[in-house]
């Protein structure tokens, strides 16, 4: 069994990639075994993330915090509260952003599982391990 806590394990630790527009705290990665990993992510305000994981399936679960994803395919915009979960089953394009001053906190589920460092391309993706 692996028993993980998000203040006493992972922040500040190797699992804690922070970026200009987002902070990943890792929970679980590829070498845990379980087949997905599981962060803790803080979407920055005032920054519109343009992402796109050709190589990955993406679910993001809003804990806190108020934004929108747009999707690049469609051209719709869905507003996201605490409550609200979004699946990028179909590898889609989008730019997710929290609302002016505001951060959002996200769970986030990978699949295949991030290695650990990962941050993304000039695509918004993530790369496979070679
Ligand atoms: C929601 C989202 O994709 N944010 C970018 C960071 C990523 N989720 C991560 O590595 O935690």
């Amino acid at each position: 069994m692996i028993v993980r806590n998000l203040y006493d394990d992972i922040i500040g630790t190797e699992a804690d990639v922070d970026s200009q527009q987002w902070n990943s705290r890792r929970l679980l990665l590829a070498k845990d075994g379980m087949g997905f990993s599981l962060h803790d992510t803080l979407i920055k305000p005032n920054e519109d993330l343009h992402l796109w994981y050709k190589n990955h399936l993406e679910a993001v679960y809003c804990i806190e915090g108020e934004g929108q994803i747009y999707d690049k395919t469609t051209g719709i915009t869905h507003p996201i509260k605490e409550g609200t979960v979004y699946a990028l089953n179909e590898n889609d394009q989008h730019i997710l952003s929290a609302n002016k001053g505001v951060q959002m906190r996200m769970v986030c589920v990978f699949n295949p599982p991030v290695t650990g460092r990962e941050t993304h391309d000039k695509d918004g993706s993530y790369n496979l391990p070679e």
